[in-house]
């Protein structure tokens, strides 16, 4: 049997998704709850500490002892730990885990006789471990970004310019307030190479994907970048381990596992990446023009390129692909869910008469405009919120309900521009992906298939496909990314939501309309 897990070590969770790649199923999902199996003992809420001031962050020896947990769950779920063939994993990007000088033998020496926490609880330098959520480090961007020679220097360097979230303003922040204990840390892991630190029982670099989350990766050559890492912290090349290639194996699981838990001693360890990266993968999207969008709270645009784009107003990030081959970059707009949910609430409709208000207006709205602000937004960046209408009013109702719909469709085609890929087909998941008319709108504005997705976990998904990727190359199988994504991320054909090409001329010439509308109010 061909068995793989994938692992996703996320803020509030972390899951473990097994896959048999002979049947093209998922065979196993299982979850451990931070706050409902942690929270008194870690002080978490939500998955994370509030330190205050901005400063977020949450508990390294939680994840080992989830992981432990997440093993007794599996094998609850009737998973044969013994027949996973390699696992690979994902973890909530950005955030630092602080080891000292004695992590590395302590993971050698691990007793399977004992827990995991009891043995690894001195191996911290920091006990705890600031995440993405942290946003304390505003003066450590400016400093990294001045460092380099300017914010377009890191951003060319780097593909990304000096966000709070990212590790090297939060590594630089730590060497400032706390130099001691700076001086007991020996290796700076992320929560994704942490992850496979403790499965292999060695430190383990982390992969591309998650590096390029770091601001301290060259996105070209896909090594750590001695100019960052100089200026971020003094002898911070020290601390980082190589950067792992994310195809290739890194070694078999360490007794531990095998002993205490019944995997085999032949199941493999790929290096983690981060969980977008990894959704990348789960989402099916390893060829350039592949995107997909998540309509959820907020909507979120995947999409893989084939070059290292850089986007220059700082609207998304970018990230290399864990197919080692790739590049993704991420978009988020705030105003998804929110947005559409405004003018449904405002007209007193349900979702069946929304979408009928969609069907019965005539495509491009008869030139009707909205700037969908509803709240603040990320993408193209709004401070205050504000709704503007061009060529209709507040009580037309379902022109209101056309109007958000081609917004949004129009603004993804729109802000993905910088990524200079034509959008061959998009994927479509979250919430109101079950809405077909909604679809079809994205469908004839953006001129590709749309097709909705259903997840469970992509970024757990994706690790488990790279699990199976990663071992047939050690079998020397040259098996493609496509190959062995797509018997699971292909959704029937009949759920496709085709474009109508008569509409294709018009909403050419309706998004250079809205680019000048939003031109205009943004100047
Ligand atoms: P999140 O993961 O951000 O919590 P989900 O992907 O679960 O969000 O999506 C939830 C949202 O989906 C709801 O807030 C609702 O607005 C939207 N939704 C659900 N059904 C429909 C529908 N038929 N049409 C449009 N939107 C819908
Ligand atoms: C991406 C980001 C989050 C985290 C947690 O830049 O900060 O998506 O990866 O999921």
């Amino acid at each position: 049997m061909s068995n793989f897990l994938g692992i996703d070590a996320s803020t509030q969770s972390m899951t473990g998704l097994a896959i048999n790649t002979d049947t093209s199923q998922i065979t196993a999902e299982v979850s451990v709850n931070f706050d409902e199996r942690y929270g008194e003992q870690y002080g978490v809420t939500h998955g994370v500490i509030d330190l205050e001031e901005g400063q977020v962050h949450s508990a390294p020896l939680m994840w080992v002892e989830a992981l432990e947990q997440l093993c007794q769950q599996l094998h609850e779920a009737g998973v044969d730990t013994g027949s996973i063939r390699a696992i690979a994993g994902s973890g909530q990007q950005h955030g630092t885990v602080y080891l000292n000088e004695s992590a590395a033998g302590a993971l050698e020496s691990l007793d399977a006789e004992r827990d995991l926490a009891v043995q690894l609880e001195g191996i911290f330098s920091r006990a705890t471990a600031p995440i993405w959520m942290d946003t304390s480090t505003t003066r450590q961007c400016r400093e990294i970004e001045a460092a380099v020679g300017g914010r377009d220097t890191l951003l060319q360097l780097t593909g990304n310019a000096a966000f709070e979230r990212f590790s090297s303003p939060q590594i630089r922040r730590f060497w400032q307030i706390d130099d001691y204990s700076w001086g007991r840390t020996a290796n700076i892991s992320l929560v994704s190479s942490f992850i496979s630190t403790l499965l292999a029982g060695r430190l383990v670099g982390v992969d591309p994907g998650d590096g390029s989350g770091t601001n301290l990766m060259d996105i070209h050559s896909r090594r750590w970048s001695q100019a960052a890492m100089d200026a971020t912290a003094p002898d911070l090349a020290q601390r980082l381990l190589p950067i792992a290639r994310p195809d290739e194996v890194v070694g078999a699981i360490h007794a531990f596992w095998t002993r205490r838990h019944g995997f085999s001693p032949e199941c493999q360890i790929l290096p983690f990446s981060g969980d977008n990266p990894n959704s990348l993968i789960g989402l099916g999207l390893v060829q350039p023009g592949q995107v997909a969008l998540s309509l959820g709270t907020s909507d979120t645009l995947f999409a893989c390129m084939d070059e290292a784009r850089v986007s220059n107003s700082g609207e998304g990030a970018l990230f290399a692909s864990p197919d080692g081959e790739h590049y993704m970059a991420l978009i988020c707009f705030l105003n998804g869910s929110l947005a559409r949910e405004a003018v449904r609430d405002r007209y007193d409709l349900d979702w069946d008469g929304f979408a009928k208000a969609l069907r019965e207006t005539p495509p491009g709205n008869g030139g009707a405009l909205m700037l969908p602000w509803f709240a603040a937004e990320i993408v193209p960046h709004v401070a205050e919120p504000g709704v503007i209408r061009e060529g209709f009013d507040e009580t037309a109702v379902a022109t209101n309900v056309r109007a958000v719909i081609e917004a949004q469709a129009l603004l993804s085609r729109l802000h993905s521009e910088w990524m200079g890929v034509t959008i061959g087909s998009l994927s479509v998941t979250g919430g109101a992906s079950a809405n077909r008319d909604i679809l079809q709108v994205y469908a004839d504005v953006l001129g590709c298939t749309v097709q909705p997705f259903e997840t469970t976990n992509a970024a757990a998904l994706g690790a488990a496909l790279r699990a199976a990727h990663g071992h047939a190359k050690t079998l020397g199988a040259e098996s493609s990314f496509s190959d062995i994504v797509t018997p699971f991320t292909s959704p029937p054909a009949e759920s496709r939501v085709q474009p109508n090409a008569a509409h294709r001329e018009m909403y050419d010439r309706l998004l250079e309309e809205y680019r000048r509308l939003e031109a205009d109010h943004l100047s």
